[in-house]
């Protein structure tokens, strides 16, 4: 992780495009503590890179100030991989929704975890398809009538925290946008995580999902420290990731693990041989790379 030099405030990290989601959806809450974050610990604007898929929540690199990629749906993962990979030096954060990191992109945050590529996910969970107007989606609640389920979800809701968990992730962690200042603290500790970090937030869709609401989650969190769980027991954090439904929301630090796995980057020769790759010499000349380019254009 590479750090400014000058001191640079969270309205520093904002785009100069408004963010066009409902009034009050939960988003805002997602990218206001990102742009904290990244404040607070000094990674410079040209330093970060935000990929995304397709969906309300993917919209979000357009309203960060980095470099960015609004990608395919459910494809951010391997996008990010990809310039992890190329530039070891960048802070990478690919982004999205549950729809598309927890439904058509799943398999790739489970291989990113085995993997341990070093990028924060942060999945801005509605329980709902938003984008396409209100479908059930992987999180949605047993029962949950939605539009494609009217008369309630019979299918039983994705776990992916228990899922990560078990993939062997180091830093699994829950947020809710409702809750700004805890929320900027997971995602630091997330970006300061050498090894892939998960950050599922609880982000709620105010214009299609009627159920799960900011009073619906308020009167259900509680955080992990007030519970006086250790984050460094995976036991302990399987057993609260294992508490999701009606009546508990469990939110905070669930597991870091003590004893981290060196990233990708450490264990693949090449690239833990020298300087980040898109610094190295192509080792062929102009005239040989430029057909090989102008194919890609
Ligand atoms: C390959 C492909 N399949 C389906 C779609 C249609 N589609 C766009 S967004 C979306 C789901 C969005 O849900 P989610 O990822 O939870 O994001 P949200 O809008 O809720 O933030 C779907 C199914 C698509 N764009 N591309
Ligand atoms: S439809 Fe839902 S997820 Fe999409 S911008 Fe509106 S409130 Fe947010
Ligand atoms: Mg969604």
């Amino acid at each position: 992780m590479a750090t400014a030099t000058v001191e640079l405030k969270p309205k520093d990290y904002k785009s100069n495009i408004p963010p066009d989601w409902c009034p009050g959806c939960g988003d805002f809450g997602v990218l206001n503590a990102l742009q904290r974050a990244c404040s607070e610990l000094k990674i410079a604007p040209h330093e970060i890179v935000v990929v995304s898929g397709i969906g309300c929540s993917s919209n979000l690199p357009g309203f960060f100030r980095a470099y960015g990629v609004h990608g395919l749906h459910g494809r951010p993962i391997p996008v990010a991989t990809g310039i992890k990979l190329a530039n070891k030096d960048l802070t990478v954060i690919a982004t999205g929704g549950d729809g598309d990191g927890y439904g058509i992109g799943l398999s790739h945050m489970i291989h990113a975890i085995r993997r341990n590529v070093n990028i924060t996910y942060i999945v801005m969970n509605n329980q709902i398809y938003g984008l396409t107007t209100g479908q059930v989606s992987p999180t949605s609640l047993l029962n949950m009538k939605t539009k494609s389920t009217p008369k309630g979800n019979i299918e039983l809701p994705i776990n992916p925290l228990m899922l990560a968990l078990a993939a062997g992730c180091d830093y699994v962690a829950r947020g809710f946008s409702g809750d700004i200042k805890h929320l900027t603290e997971l995602y630091k500790g997330a970006l300061q995580h050498r090894g892939f970090a998960l950050v599922d937030v609880f982000s709620p869709c105010v214009t299609f999902n009627r159920y799960n609401t900011y009073d619906w989650f308020r009167q259900r969190i509680k955080k992990l420290e007030d519970k006086g769980h250790d984050p460094t027991d995976f036991v302990a954090a399987m057993e609260e990731a294992k508490k999701v439904g009606d009546e508990e929301v469990t939110i905070g630090l669930f597991y870091r693990n003590p004893n981290p796995r060196p990233p990708l980057e450490d264990l693949d020769e090449v690239i833990a041989s020298g300087p980040p790759l898109v610094k190295r010499p192509l080792g062929i000349t102009n005239a040989e790379a430029r057909p090989l380019l102008e194919e890609l254009m």
